[in-house]
């Protein structure tokens, strides 16, 4: 019997591809270089099965355009890359990478955090450029994190994470916004107060975006919500590109109509906002809340095993949707 074909369309850990060629026949991208969506179609047309991550837009088009396809195990814990109904509707399995990179990630949100309210890459500019030959008493002054108050929009696993680093390690008032409040015994641990959206941004001196995208989600920060926060207050958005409205947030920031944000994600990412390059109170990372090596790994490794077992016929083990599985053809 034949084995399955795979395409590992972004370019993986040596040995992951090695372990996925050990039970299938192989295709991998070799460099670092996303390809455009019709080459991704091309390279799809024979595969069973694809490992991408969260860059690569699964939707009709590319289903229709792989005819064979089965599942598609996504390197990412957010999946708004795929068009879930076209898949399921398609017979196609989705995989995403909970739990492996819950603290990983909340640990680079409360740097961005950090390093935003106290302004490090501000001052390590002003460091490089030579121009520390003066002093002043307010240099570099920046907000306070400790005892200061914390809104957390979007309270799933890394939310709830990051509530618990501010509580308990910073002595933060835990301010939470999000679709269905946490059990009673889960606010408790996290020692947060569920709040509506408005409350939350007119009280939080800092704001940290931790929800999934979806067209609903979209610019859940717009200039309305911009214009409730505090002046002082800082933004950190670790959670997807669209979620803020970046042309609205460059202008608060130029305008300093609130103090400094703190970017891993943006709208149309990799093309970020001119709007924002353009501004000194920002600091901007390339989508790396979840890049440390052994998490890198294990959410490889994830998106490998569900590849693995689906085709073993033990089914997925992090579907997003529930589709027949194995062996019924695609519909
Ligand atoms: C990844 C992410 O950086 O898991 C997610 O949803 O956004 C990130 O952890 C990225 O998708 C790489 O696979």
């Amino acid at each position: 019997m034949s084995r399955p074909r795979i395409l590992i369309a972004r370019a993986i850990f040596p040995d992951i591809v090695e372990r996925l060629a050990a039970h299938f026949d192989v295709e991998a991208n070799q460099d670092d270089v996303l390809w455009s969506p019709a080459e991704l179609a091309a390279r799809m047309a024979d595969k069973d099965g694809a490992f991408t991550t969260g860059s690569q837009r699964v939707d009709a088009a590319l289903l229709a355009a792989s005819p064979r396809l089965r599942i598609v195990a996504n390197m990412a814990v957010g999946y708004n890359n795929f068009d879930v109904a076209a898949m399921t509707a398609a017979g196609v399995v989705g995989t995403n990478t909970p739990d492996v990179l819950t603290e990983t990630t909340a640990d680079f949100g409360f740097a961005l955090l950090l390093a935003t309210a106290r302004r490090l890459t501000e001052s390590e500019h002003f460091l490089r450029a030579g121009l520390w030959n003066r002093w002043s008493y307010d240099m570099f002054a920046g907000a306070e994190v400790h005892g200061s108050t914390l809104g957390i929009v979007g309270m799933g696993r890394i939310g709830q994470g990051i509530a618990r680093r501010a509580a308990h390690g910073f002595g933060m008032r835990v301010l939470y916004h999000n679709r269905s409040r946490l059990a009673p015994a889960l606010e408790a641990e996290c020692k947060a107060t569920y709040t509506d959206k408005a409350t939350l941004l007119r009280e939080a001196d800092h704001v940290m975006l931790v929800l999934p995208y979806s067209p609903e989600a979209h610019h859940t920060i717009g200039a309305a919500e911009l214009a409730l926060m505090k002046p002082t207050a800082t933004l950190v958005n670790i959670a997807r590109g669209g979620i803020v409205d970046d042309a609205a947030l460059a202008r608060a920031l130029r305008e300093r109509r609130i103090a400094a944000a703190g970017l891993d994600v943006f709208e149309g990412e990799p093309a970020v906002h001119p709007g924002l390059l353009e501004v000194p109170n920002v600091v901007l990372t390339p989508h790396i809340a979840s890049a440390t090596v052994p998490t890198r790994r294990a959410m490889a490794q994830l998106a490998a095993d569900n590849l693995i077992a689906f085709f073993d016929g033990r089914g997925p083990l992090t579907p997003v949707n529930t589709v027949p599985y194995p062996g019924a053809p695609r519909p």
